[in-house]
């Protein structure tokens, strides 16, 4: 059987987030830069998360359940009601979610889209932090930045304040596919330099959502970290 993703919810606050406590790993990375389409090549469905030309404004973290090994028919529909509850795996489907390694792929509110509010920015780094410092189930980050392109003054950003906090990611430079093989070494130097990623403690990874060139790297790094214990735990 192979992977089965499925979108749960999206929320806008920690009290809508997943209680049922499956490891996480979350995607950050500026809006349009692929982080959608990077988790559709991951679990191969094409149509899971959406993805589009116009950068989003939605301050949501969308929260996908991965089951690596298909979904186990013990699973059934969660129960109706209302509230993030709703969504919530128990008793049977808990235990055999856990037994079968499923986790969540947590995709972030995209970074440095041009016309927010001052207000909108404070709003969106309380809610980006806030998840990243006490979620006690995270296990990692995934940060995307564009092959083709330095690093933007965010995506510098972004990555000190990961390495302030000595959170584990690794860095997915997407869009290969959109610049010849021959200039791959040329780009990766710039993101490796300018991030100061591309070692062990901070790898870096070639990938395209288009051709799925860097899947298997970047599905094996999420698999560690799931081996791993909570970083806020
Ligand atoms: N050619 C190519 N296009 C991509 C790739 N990744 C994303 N895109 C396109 O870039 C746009 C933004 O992608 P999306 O996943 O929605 O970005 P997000 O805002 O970070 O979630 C869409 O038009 C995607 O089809 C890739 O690896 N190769
Ligand atoms: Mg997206």
């Amino acid at each position: 059987m192979g992977v089965h993703a499925e979108f749960v919810l999206s929320a806008a606050a920690p009290s809508q987030f997943p209680a049922d406590e499956l490891p996480e790993v979350a995607l950050v990375g500026r809006s349009n830069v692929g982080k959608s389409s990077l988790i559709n090549a991951l679990v191969q469905n094409r149509k899971l998360a959406r993805t589009s030309n116009t950068p989003g404004r939605t301050q949501t973290l969308n929260f996908y359940r991965i089951w690596p090994q298909g979904k186990p028919r013990l699973a059934a529909a969660p129960p109706a009601g209302a509230g993030p509850d709703r969504f919530t795996l128990t008793g049977g489907a808990l235990q055999a979610a856990r037994e079968s390694g499923a986790f969540y792929l947590v995709d972030m509110p995209g970074y440095g889209f041009a016309r927010v509010s001052e207000a909108q920015r404070r709003q969106w780094a309380r809610l980006i932090e806030g998840y990243l410092l006490t979620r006690g189930v995270l296990r990692g980050i995934l940060q995307v930045v564009d092959l083709r392109h330095p690093p933007s003054r965010d995506d510098i950003t972004m990555r000190e304040w990961i390495r302030h906090h000595r959170l584990p990611s690794l860095c997915v430079a997407t869009k290969a596919d959109k610049i010849g093989r021959t200039a791959w070494p040329r780009h990766l130097k710039v993101i490796a330099r300018d991030l100061g990623v591309g070692g062990d403690a901070e790898p870096l990874i070639l990938f395209s959502a288009e051709t799925g060139a860097g899947r298997e790297d970047v599905w094996r790094w999420v698999t560690e970290q799931l081996g791993r214990g909570n970083i806020n735990g």
